[in-house]
């Protein structure tokens, strides 16, 4: 068997999406998500330059081989560039392979171990009044799990808050927005906000955050130990972690339950985390952290150490991503939650899938591969739109964390 073509298709149906597609002689082809926020066209140049002539004439069925290559062929290791291209390729073979055996994806990994993937949806509103309505009409879906984000009284963004609802975009411009950010009043309202969401709808439902890395280390042990009365689910994104070592002090003063690692791509990045037992929740997930095989490894190395899988799923994570995230989560023994912000109508039509919603679960299907496809006529429609993320800065002008 081998593979005769692959191609990179750009498509903005609201958003950018990168996807390769790899054709091989057999008639069975593979898609996988090669999308980088703000950086698309990066992983597209990779991908068309580096990647797709090394790939032609190879057997598909070499997934861990094509895998090895591309790291350590690439010499230049790491990096959310590589890793994401790495993740395309792995996830259109992934499909391939599952497409040939006839089987859902989950079947070909090691079977069902649960019967659907519990999901967190984002509650935001502008106001804290307005946050405690979302978490509401959340709970009316059916959601079992619930991010809530809120504006904060004095300041202008904060982090999560939507125009729309249900639908969250963060990369709004060509270039990027300048938000302000204010530590002080965030660490004194949000405690308010898991206050009113407790008193408002009890303790049946799990309750998220992300603090999105605007932390300091002793702030977040701060916040970490306010919030232990509402007993959140987890706290994510506490402080950034590339020192890994900061969550040393975190864990030190507070047991409300950290989850890290949604910028991460290789076990590498999560490997002390994961060791010293400083993480509750591994957010890695397909497209970021070089596809279905080497998100295995990151849950094995977890798994020893009682971390479960919380994956990644935002928006700019594209169907391609959820589809083959969900059969992930449908066989990983070590499962936590899978995030689930909701594609836009025009994005579920360019990538038909097989997953659906029920209840608070998300069910990957029965197709064979990872069930998600693309219409390529719809997905030429909607050209590429220039979009870049937020930067934050303090009310001083300083540089922040987004
Ligand atoms: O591209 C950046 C988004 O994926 C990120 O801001 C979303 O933090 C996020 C989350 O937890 O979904
Ligand atoms: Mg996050």
């Amino acid at each position: 068997m081998k593979i005769t073509a692959a191609k990179v298709i750009v498509t903005c149906p609201g958003r950018n999406f990168v996807t390769l597609k790899i054709e091989t002689d057999q008639g069975v082809c593979g898609i996988g998500d090669a999308t980088l926020n703000g950086r698309e066209l990066a992983v597209v140049a990779y991908l068309e330059a580096h990647v797709i002539p090394t790939l032609i004439g190879r057997d598909p069925r070499q997934i861990e081989d094509i895998w090895q290559f591309g790291y350590r062929g690439a010499y230049w290791r790491r990096g959310p560039v590589t890793l994401s291209a790495i993740a395309a390729v792995d996830t259109a073979l992934w499909d391939i392979k599952a497409k040939m055996a006839g089987m859902p994806l989950y079947d070909l990994l090691g079977g069902r171990s649960r019967d659907g993937v519990m999901v967190y949806g984002h509650a935001n509103g502008a106001d804290l009044a307005e946050t405690v309505d979302e978490v509401g009409r959340y709970i009316d879906l059916g959601y079992k799990a619930i991010r809530a984000q809120s504006g904060i009284p004095g300041l202008r963004d904060a982090y999560g808050v939507g125009r729309g609802k249900l639908f969250y975009e963060p990369a709004d411009a060509g270039l990027p927005t300048e938000t302000i950010w204010d530590t002080r009043k965030y660490l004194n309202f949000t405690p308010k906000l898991f206050e009113a969401l407790r008193a408002a709808y009890g303790f049946d439902h799990h309750l998220l955050h992300d603090a999105h890395h605007r932390l300091t280390p002793i702030e977040a042990a701060g916040l970490g130990k306010a919030l232990e009365p509402f007993q959140l689910f987890w706290l994510e994104d506490a402080t950034p972690a590339e020192n890994q070592e900061a969550f040393k002090l975190i864990r030190a003063h507070t047991t409300t339950p950290l989850a890290v690692g949604e910028v991460f791509n290789t076990i590498w990045d999560c490997k002390d985390l994961i060791q010293n037992q400083l993480i509750d929740y591994i957010r890695c997930t397909v497209v970021r952290a070089g596809g279905v095989t080497h998100l295995r490894r990151i849950a094995d190395l977890a798994a020893l150490y009682q971390v479960r899988t919380g994956c990644h799923g935002a928006t700019d994570l594209s169907p391609v991503t959820m589809g083959a995230a969900l059969h992930f989560d449908t066989w990983v023994p070590n499962f936590g939650i899978q995030e689930y912000m909701r594609h836009t109508p025009e994005t579920d039509a360019v990538f038909p899938h097989a997953y659906t919603f029920a209840d608070g679960y998300l069910h990957p299907g029965e197709a064979a591969g990872h069930g998600v496809d693309i219409d390529e006529a719809l997905a030429a429609k909607y050209p590429y739109r220039p979009a870049q993320l937020p930067v934050a800065r303090l009310e001083d002008g300083t540089m922040w964390n987004w």
